[in-house]
């Protein structure tokens, strides 16, 4: 029989790239996904799975806070295994509204464990961030048992649900995993995120806005390893256990933003230094020895062709980020930048 896998959050940058993994790699798994579809949430990053998958793909619109619509969908799906990738994820948007992330990334997290825990479900995973620990200084790594340290309201929204899920684990015995990665790229990621929104904005001659000194690093994994890295844990991980993930793969900010210009011919006039974000996190770099030894996972995409590849698929599809763009978007990114989009 099909293994019955829910996923929370797929119509996002990393679900929907998820979705496509694992009806890619896995022939013996039905997946439901389950999201309330938030301005970050959009289905056509998943036209191409309902046409080619239907017998094995559904959606609900459903919002993982919503108690009674959860449980129904639990009750009709009968989920083998949950990720929860759902999460309001932008740290600029955290800080102008803190609400809505301790809402779904808290509240949300608690509920889907507890309708885990009614269904008994065999595997509850947990899609984490680095951000949980804070900030580096010029040298070391995170690792697992580095402490918790967050900085913004969105990571310490995301490290309030860990603890939730820590929680379960020691109180209930639930059979709960936990992920944390590094910064992801790759297709379908929202423009407001660094590598999307620079690349949309230097194909349409916009300014590039790099907060304070564009010295900031963050360590770059590509999103098809992180899926891979989350398959592995959901295969062969350890209950109770929380799994670094990285690509080993620093890079300051102004670095990632002249590789961009430089692909698409772009002059660094676009480059504009914007006030610094309040909380700005310095330095992230992901110790991934415990999921590389215990797993054998290890990252596959070399940064510079996978930032070839998601270049190309941002000029292959301005379709799909010009509808994104428009919209709602336009008047956050006004109120943020203080800068009008052309
Ligand atoms: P995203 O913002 O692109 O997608 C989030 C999805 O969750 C959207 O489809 C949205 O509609 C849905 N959602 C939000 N609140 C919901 C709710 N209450 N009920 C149902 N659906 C809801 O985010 P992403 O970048 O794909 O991140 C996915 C997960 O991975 C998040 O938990 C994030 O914390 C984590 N993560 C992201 C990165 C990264 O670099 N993007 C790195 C590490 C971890
Ligand atoms: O306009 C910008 N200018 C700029 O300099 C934006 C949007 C970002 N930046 C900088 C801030 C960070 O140092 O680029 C870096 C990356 O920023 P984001 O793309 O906003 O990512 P970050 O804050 O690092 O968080 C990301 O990685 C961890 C994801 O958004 C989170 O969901 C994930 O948990």
């Amino acid at each position: 029989m099909a293994e019955k896998i829910l996923i929370t959050g797929g119509a996002g940058f990393i679900g929907s790239n998820f979705i496509h993994y694992i009806l890619r790699e896995r022939s013996n798994v039905e997946v439901m996904n389950m999201d309330m579809l938030t301005y970050a949430g959009n289905l056509e990053n998943l036209t191409s799975i309902e046409n080619k998958y239907d017998s094995r793909y559904s959606f609900s619109k459903v919002d993982i806070r919503d108690e009674k619509e959860v449980r129904a969908v639990f009750e009709e799906f009968k989920p083998d295994i949950v990720l929860n990738f759902a999460a309001e994820s932008h740290v600029d948007r955290s800080i102008h509204s803190a609400l809505p992330f301790v809402s779904s990334n808290v509240l949300g997290t608690q509920l889907l464990l507890d309708e885990s825990r009614r269904n008994k479900v065999k595997r509850y995973i947990q899609i984490s961030t680095d951000e949980v620990y804070g900030s580096l200084g010029a040298e070391g790594k995170f690792r697992e048992d580095t402490p918790l340290a967050p900085n913004s309201p969105y990571a310490a929204s995301k490290t309030a649900g860990d603890l939730m899920v820590r929680a379960a684990f020691e109180t209930f015995g639930m059979p709960v995993l936990t992920t944390r990665c590094s910064n992801n790229y790759g297709p379908y990621q929202f423009p407001e995120k660094l590598i999307p929104l620079m690349i949309s904005n230097a194909m349409t001659d916009q300014a590039l806005p790099i907060y304070g000194d564009g010295l900031n690093v963050r360590d770059w994994l590509h999103v098809d390893d992180h899926c891979s890295a989350i398959m592995s844990v959901m295969e062969k991980g350890k209950d109770g256990e929380v799994y670094n993930i990285g690509g080993n793969n620093e890079k300051a900010n102004i670095e990632i933003v002249k590789t961009i210009l430089d692909a698409l011919n772009k002059p660094e006039s676009l480059i504009q230094y914007v006030k610094d974000r309040p909380g700005h996190d310095r330095r992230y770099a992901i110790d991934a020895g415990k999921i590389e030894n215990e797993l054998s996972w290890t990252p596959k995409i070399e940064f510079k062709t996978g930032m070839k590849s998601t270049i190309n698929w941002y000029i292959d599809n301005q379709e799909w980020w010009q509808r994104v763009k428009s919209g709602a978007y336009r008047d956050y990114y006004k109120n943020h930048y203080n800068i009008e989009m052309k």
